[in-house]
């Protein structure tokens, strides 16, 4: 039994071992605010995650309000203590409906580019 186990182990490594090595490339691991998040009150900023060191320089992030304007003019920095993490502050969100783009540059010269939503609830949304 301890055998077959094993055999099935091995078995599923080798067949799992294109598919993890066709997604080494940068990506997305965590976001702050998470996606689809519902949020009480504005976030101070946004915060992304990423499995690989990210070039700052080129590194992209915008959140666009429902009208899909820009909320700032700010560039996202890397974080000072985590150069697999972007930040960019935020000034004070109004109730509604954001949405995150972004698009970065990993080290080993993949962009990434996606878009996720996140909410604002407040006294304007209560009905
Ligand atoms: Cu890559």
């Amino acid at each position: 039994m301890h055998m077959f186990t094993r055999v099935i182990l091995v078995i599923m490594l080798v067949l799992a071992a294109p598919v993890t090595s066709a997604l080494a490339h940068s990506m997305l691991v965590k976001a702050e605010p998470p996606r689809r998040a519902v949020l009480t009150k504005s976030p101070t900023h946004v915060r992304l995650w990423f499995n690989e060191k990210i070039e700052g320089d080129y590194a992209s992030l915008v959140v666009l309000d429902a009208q899909k304007q820009p909320l700032t003019d700010a560039k996202p920095t890397l974080a000072p203590d985590d150069q697999k993490s972007i930040v960019l502050p935020l000034p004070e969100l109004a109730p509604g409906k954001y949405s995150v783009k972004f698009r970065v540059l990993s080290v080993d010269g993949h962009v990434v580019e996606s878009t996720f939503d996140f909410t604002v609830k407040g006294d304007a949304q209560r009905k």
